[in-house]
């Protein structure tokens, strides 16, 4: 990648985590952490990997992303929003009555939504669903299935694992988001995965480990699970809930945040002149 398409990679990061601040400070709350853990990943796919096309979102040969941790919805609502599948104004109306946006996706709903999803565990099956349909109709077509660290706790994701791994869905990229937190505390405190690569690996997965923070690592592992031809592939990636602002990293309850007292709304007005700084500074410098 040349440091030009690194600083526009870098240059969407900002612009998506900027979007998901406005967009949740707007609305009083919003799941948070697990939205901003994932900005670099939805950046780099968005950027270099998925092919689609805004003005004709069910363009059948396109790739599809399934967001299973739904919740994080923002995140997917924001990337879509900047690459031009709907007006960024109506990024305000997440979750409002009669919304194009509701809070976890809906597929009927959003332009550029591939999969509703939100009820945890159920993304995974739909995925493999979709990598089944494109084999059988010989395309070359991916899916890329975006799944929670604590999400694991549900029992179909490993069902679904089992069978991409045992039907060699190479097409379906598993990406799992370890940013070591779920709703109520550290996933190793509620039911401990252990070793999540470990697991998948065992599980017959080839995995590549990846800082989710950072748009080359990203970039780097996805070129190396699109290598293999013969069997299933997943990214475990490193991420921090809350990831890219400093407070929300280190707020415990960054979960759904709820922005109903001076100092978290500061927290987050900071951020976002943070980020509009940077966006508006000159392509070199930044
Ligand atoms: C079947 C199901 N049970 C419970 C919930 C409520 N819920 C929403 S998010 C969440 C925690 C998910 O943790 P993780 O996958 O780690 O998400 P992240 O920390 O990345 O946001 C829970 C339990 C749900 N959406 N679906």
């Amino acid at each position: 990648m040349t440091k030009e398409q690194l600083l526009d990679l870098k240059r969407l990061s900002a612009q998506i985590r900027l979007d998901i601040l406005k967009m949740l400070l707007h609305m009083g709350y919003g799941h948070l952490g697990g939205s901003l853990s994932l900005v670099e990943t939805m950046s780099v796919l968005y950027s270099k990997y998925l092919r689609y096309d805004p003005k004709n979102p069910r363009w059948t040969d396109r790739d599809m992303i399934v967001l299973s941790k739904g919740h994080a919805g923002a995140v997917l609502y924001a990337a879509l929003a900047n690459l031009g599948f709907f007006d960024k104004e109506i990024l305000n109306s997440l979750n409002e009555g009669g919304t194009i946006l509701p809070s976890h996706p809906d597929r009927l709903k959003t332009p550029g939504i591939d999969m509703t999803t939100g009820s945890l565990g159920q993304g995974t099956s739909l995925a493999a669903g979709i990598a089944t349909g494109f084999k059988l109709n010989k395309t070359d077509q991916y899916v890329y299935l975006i799944v929670g660290d604590g999400e694991l706790n549900e029992g179909q994701c490993w069902e679904a694992f089992q069978y991409i791994a045992a039907k060699k869905l190479n097409n379906c990229i598993v990406m799992i988001d370890i940013n070591k937190k779920q709703l109520d505390g550290w996933t190793k405190d509620i039911l401990n995965p252990f070793d999540i690569a470990k697991k998948m690996e065992a599980f017959g997965f080839f995995t590549v480990k990846a800082n989710g923070a950072d748009e080359e690592s990203i970039s780097m592992a996805l070129d190396k699970c699109r290598e293999i031809k013969d069997g299933a592939v997943c990214i475990a990636l490193d991420t921090t809930k809350g990831q890219g602002v400093k407070y929300f990293e280190n707020y415990a309850s960054n979960h759904s945040v709820k922005f109903n007292n001076p100092e978290i709304i500061k927290a987050a007005e900071d951020a976002i002149s943070e980020l509009e700084n940077y966006l508006k500074g000159d392509k070199k410098n930044v």
